[in-house]
């Protein structure tokens, strides 16, 4: 088996070396703040791609129901990304593994595809959440994240294709040798 390619079924987990928001699938994760602001990394490159509709969604979903804990998810619009929606969701900040950062980055991925089976969506793509600004190590989190994908994979009704869309390099290469 390829090792970018994880088979699961009919099922799939895809490592994808680029940038998300040139991805085209139902729904595109964005690796948020608790009170979905553009910000940067990966959520400003979303914010800056998707324009205004993604923003003024993003403030509505906010006056609804307040910020997010960490390891929630919440859906908006795509505007002008390939894709039906952004689901955004709050990964842990690092603060060294013993503030329940592992669970807290689980529950980001699980919550997303529950989310996205929910809305009856086929394929999601994911960035490389908390590994960035958020600190969080990263042969650890591609860990945490694969296994989490590769059971909610199996436990979801609609979505049957999973992408990691992983920016840079040594990225790639972790999360490669994690599925692995
Ligand atoms: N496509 C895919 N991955 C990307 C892209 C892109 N266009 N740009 C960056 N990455 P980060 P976090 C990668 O810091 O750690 C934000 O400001 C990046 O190289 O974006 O969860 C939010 O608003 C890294 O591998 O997210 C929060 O305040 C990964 O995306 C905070 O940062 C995640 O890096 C969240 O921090």
């Amino acid at each position: 088996m390829i090792p970018e390619e994880i088979r699961l079924g009919s099922r799939l987990i895809r490592l994808v070396r680029g940038d998300i928001t040139a991805e085209h699938v139902d729904a595109i994760v964005n690796a948020t703040n608790a009170s979905l602001r553009a910000g940067g990394g990966v959520c400003g490159a979303i914010y800056a791609a998707a324009g205004p509709a993604l923003a003024e969604d993003a403030r509505r979903v906010m006056a609804d129901r307040g910020p997010l804990t960490p390891g929630e998810a919440v859906a908006t619009v795509a505007g002008d990304l390939h894709a039906r929606y952004v689901i955004h969701a709050l990964g842990p900040v690092w603060h060294g593994g013993e503030q329940s950062e592992a669970e807290a980055l689980a529950n980001a991925y699980r919550n997303s595809i529950k989310l996205a089976d929910a809305l009856g969506l086929q394929s999601i793509a994911f960035p490389s959440i908390s590994t960035g600004i958020y600190g969080y190590p990263l042969m650890n989190a591609a860990h945490v994240a694969l296994r989490t994908l590769r059971d909610a994979l199996k436990n979801a009704t609609s979505v049957r294709e999973v992408h990691v869309v992983l920016f840079d390099q040594r990225t790639y290469d972790t999360w490669l040798g994690a599925a692995r």
